[in-house]
């Protein structure tokens, strides 16, 4: 969007914030009537630095509901933000967030899955988190579904690959949107909706032996539920809460050619087309057609009911958020769509990368920005961005200067892009509090302004510590931008 003048700063009104997601922070899984959740039965990676999330089999399943503890499931502990909330939003707002994005656990409040009627203390909790925002005038950003679904639901119905699912998750959306009704202003529907394309885990859907063609119609069968799910979700929003606004969030990382070779150049435009196709059904509200193809080529069939595609196409998102952590690069011939893994991908001889391989690229973000603009014209919100990294804690801090230099380096890039015309609402960084990882279930891998004391087996005291990136986003936030 053209402004007059020239630079351009961050907008008065630039909503910065840091973002969590319910199973990674709250801890407090089996409390106040909370249902087990497919996140908490997901084991520690035995690999330090690796990226591995083991398959979630039924067998592993029925083990993970065996054991009543949190030590082989980090995720059920968290940083017990359940219990430190207040504490916590107290330094979020000591820092000048004008924003929080956090996840409604679906387990809270329902249990199960299936059951009619929500669980008053799970929404409760949320009210006294939204209740503390309130009192800081933080606004809230709710994500409703963040790599977690009942698993009553999962082992009754496969997850998302059931159709079924669509109506439970809209129960609880309903539920949500008329019980916050006028408290949340935005909201996201599925957290990274594209990695429901590299593993079972974000759709809830019990891992099998399926060969690799199948493996692709199951993925896709799943997501095509949960794009039917957002927007009857942006229906209900749109009729029960007509001020609030509602988002698609997508992983995206964006591939570059290996070479100028036209051949490289356009398996790379095909990968970033399968990238942004789930903003392309989420915005744009149909199926694009190189998707189609795609589709035909691959023997995959899609199960729709005659009124999904007029459904999509109705209710359109009304504003795209999406996570940035790297780009990577692609030769023809060399697609990898199922690898279960985010940081494979071809090497980049320009980027530095992360201890767990994230090739970091800051100018990245800018082109991903202008091009997102370009494609879509609808506002764009940058939900996470951060460095995963083993800090080293000493006298009551951490000196962090390696994180201060990557946000700073993608924030900068993020003026370049308002500069360019770009629409953005937005950045909450992820992790503004140490947290348990979403890949490795470690707590080594931290991404915060505060440190929390815990290590990876649960051991520590769980005090809060500022670590010195905590007063350079404290200063970056009151001077809106203009203090680097
Ligand atoms: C995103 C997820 C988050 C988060 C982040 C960092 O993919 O939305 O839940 O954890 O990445 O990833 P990790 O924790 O694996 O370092």
């Amino acid at each position: 969007m053209y402004k007059e003048g020239y630079p351009q700063q961050f907008p008065k009104n630039f909503l910065w914030g840091g973002a969590t997601a319910a199973n990674q922070v709250e801890g407090a899984w089996n409390v106040d009537g909370k249902g087990l959740t497919t996140a908490e039965v997901v084991k520690k990676a035995d690999d330090r630095k690796k990226i591995s999330m083991d398959a979630v089999t039924k067998e592993s399943i029925e083990t993970a509901i065996a054991d009543p503890t949190d030590k082989n499931y980090p995720k059920r502990r968290g940083v017990d933000f359940y219990h430190h909330y207040k504490e916590d939003i107290q330094l979020f707002a000591e820092m000048g967030f004008k924003i929080y994005r956090f996840s409604i656990a679906w387990a809270r409040v329902f249990p199960n899955g299936d059951e009619t009627e929500p669980n008053q203390a799970g929404l409760q909790f949320y009210d006294d988190v939204i209740s503390e925002l309130e009192q800081y005038h933080i606004l809230p950003l709710v994500t409703l579904s963040h790599y977690e679904m009942p698993i009553g639901l999962t082992k009754k119905q496969n997850g998302w690959l059931s159709r079924d699912t669509i109506a439970d998750f809209n129960r609880f959306t309903e539920t949500i949107f008329k019980h916050f009704k006028g408290r949340v202003p935005y909201y996201l529907t599925f957290n990274e909706i594209n990695t429901g394309v590299w593993g079972f885990h974000e759709t809830g859907v019990v891992d099998s032996d399926q060969s690799h063609q199948e493996q692709l119609q199951t993925r896709y069968q799943a997501l095509h539920h949960q794009f039917v799910a957002s927007a009857i979700a942006t229906k209900q929003l749109h009729e029960i809460d007509p001020d609030a606004k509602i988002g698609s969030m997508l992983a995206r990382m964006q591939t570059y050619p290996a070479t100028p070779n036209p051949a490289d150049v356009q398996a790379a435009q095909m990968e970033d087309d399968k990238n942004l196709f789930f903003t392309d059904v989420q915005a744009r509200g149909e199926y694009p057609e190189y998707m189609n193809r795609y589709f035909a080529e691959n023997n995959i069939k899609l199960k729709m009911a005659p009124d999904d595609q007029e459904l999509l196409k109705k209710y359109p998102v009304d504003f795209i958020s999406f996570s940035y952590y790297m780009t990577t690069v692609t030769k023809a011939n060399q697609g990898a769509e199922v690898n279960g893994n985010m940081a494979t991908g071809g090497r980049n001889p320009y980027l530095e990368e992360s201890d767990w391989g994230w090739q970091i690229d800051p100018v990245g973000l800018r082109i991903s920005l202008d091009e997102m603009w370009d494609r879509y014209r609808k506002p764009l919100f940058v939900v996470e961005n951060g460095l995963g990294a083993v800090d080293k804690f000493e006298d009551g801090t951490v000196h962090d200067a390696y994180r201060i230099d990557y946000l700073r380096k993608h924030i900068e890039q993020m003026k370049q892009a308002i500069e360019d015309g770009v629409d953005l609402m937005g950045y909450t960084m992820w992790g503004p509090i140490d947290l348990i990882s979403f890949s490795t279930s470690e707590m080594s891998k931290r991404y915060g302004f505060i440190y929390v004391d815990q290590d990876d087996d649960g051991n520590g005291t769980l005090k809060r510590y500022k670590k010195d990136s905590f007063n350079w986003y404290k200063q970056v936030i009151a001077s809106n931008g203009a203090d680097l």
